[in-house]
């Protein structure tokens, strides 16, 4: 009901709707009014009341919540249940919660912040609050999983577009899981399973956009090598000699764009155009034709990236000429995140 006050108040184009009218279409008191709009005031919503006129909407801001990513949403199934938090853990582990609850497949679960970001192999996932896209998807594939990791070369593909409609940037896909811009990391992206030995029982896809942080935002740790989408903005309208700020994204719109294109590309998989997607994954790669040092649990070897399969092994040739398919394991690219 909160959200459908809202609806009214947007739709009224910052012009005054009184609470008698916004209570009479809607068939509540106007103490559940006043209610509902003070709880839009603590999500962070400027309304102004009057005892006059009603209420009015003065602008629009960045705010994630179910309304605000479902209201535009083409999807026909991804993210048609939302959940939104403030803060939480981490939006893997809610979504997992929700899988083994035997949820629908395409449930999102978005968060403000995390207190518990995960990156892969226990790394953490920096996730301040208000700056950033921290969301998950479960997915219920009928594939092996040995079949897992176009899942994940799938979703960066959807990503890279999404990101480029939606702010007009181009990013690039480090192999198999990190979207970058100008050798810096924008987004992750982090494929966790349950699964039999023969059939994938759910995955949830986690995906870490960075968008409205300032440099300043990341710590020592991560100023060499992280980035945000608007951070990258300033810096190339800032190159044109333009001073002004670059004004945010909308979060929402990006999180409505990502759920549309790893739609078309999750039906993709499941109507067997794999090939396809490792075609358009291979156009937006970062990581093909560059040299590569590898390390995995058993090694460590350099050189250089050469091809990725249908099936999402990364090929590469050795030093020694020997060719590797590389299913998992850190891939350093020289020039990006710091590998000189
Ligand atoms: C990833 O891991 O890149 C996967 C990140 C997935 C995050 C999403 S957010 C929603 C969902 N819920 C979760 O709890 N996680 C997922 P990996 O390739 O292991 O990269 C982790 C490394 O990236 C860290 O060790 C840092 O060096 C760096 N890093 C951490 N936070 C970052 C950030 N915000 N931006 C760029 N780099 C970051």
């Amino acid at each position: 009901m909160k959200y459908k006050v809202l609806k009214m108040l947007k739709e009224s184009n910052e012009e005054y709707v009184s609470g008698e009218a916004i209570s009479g279409l809607l068939n509540v008191s106007r103490t559940a009014i006043w209610k509902y709009v003070n709880e839009l005031k603590e999500e962070g919503y400027a309304i102004e009341s009057s005892s006059k006129k009603g209420y009015k909407l003065v602008n629009s801001v960045d705010i994630l919540n179910e309304y605000e990513i479902g209201c535009n949403l083409k999807t026909d199934i991804f993210g048609r249940k939302i959940y939104c938090f403030p803060v939480i853990d981490s939006t893997n582990n809610y979504a997992k919660k929700l899988a083994y609850e035997n949820c629908a497949e395409g449930i999102v679960v978005v968060a403000e912040k995390q207190t518990s970001g995960r990156g892969r192999l226990g790394r953490t996932w920096d996730s301040m609050s208000g700056k950033g896209i921290w969301m998950s998807i479960v997915l219920r594939p009928s594939i092996g999983p040995e079949d897992v990791q176009i899942i994940t070369l799938a979703a960066s593909v959807a990503v890279v577009r999404a990101i480029a409609s939606a702010t007009g940037i181009r990013t690039g896909i480090k192999w198999p899981n990190d979207i970058v811009l100008d050798g810096k990391k924008v987004c992750g992206i982090l494929t966790e399973m349950n699964s039999e030995m023969e059939r994938v029982n759910f995955i949830v896809l986690g995906i870490g956009i960075n968008v409205n942080h300032q440099i300043d935002d990341f710590g020592k740790e991560l100023s060499n090598s992280a980035v945000s989408l608007r951070a990258y903005a300033q810096g190339q309208f800032s190159s044109f000699g333009k001073n002004e700020e670059v004004p945010a994204f909308n979060r929402s719109e990006i999180i409505q764009n990502v759920l549309y294109e790893l739609e078309i590309i999750y039906n993709k998989i499941k109507n067997n155009l794999t090939a396809e997607i490792i075609e358009e994954w291979k156009k937006y790669s970062v990581t093909l034709g560059k040299r590569v040092k590898i390390t995995s649990r058993r090694e460590e070897y350099e050189g250089v990236a050469r091809d990725v399969t249908n099936d999402g092994k990364l090929v590469v040739e050795g030093i020694d000429g020997a060719i590797h398919e590389v299913v998992s394991g850190e891939v350093s690219v020289r020039g990006i995140m710091g590998y000189a």
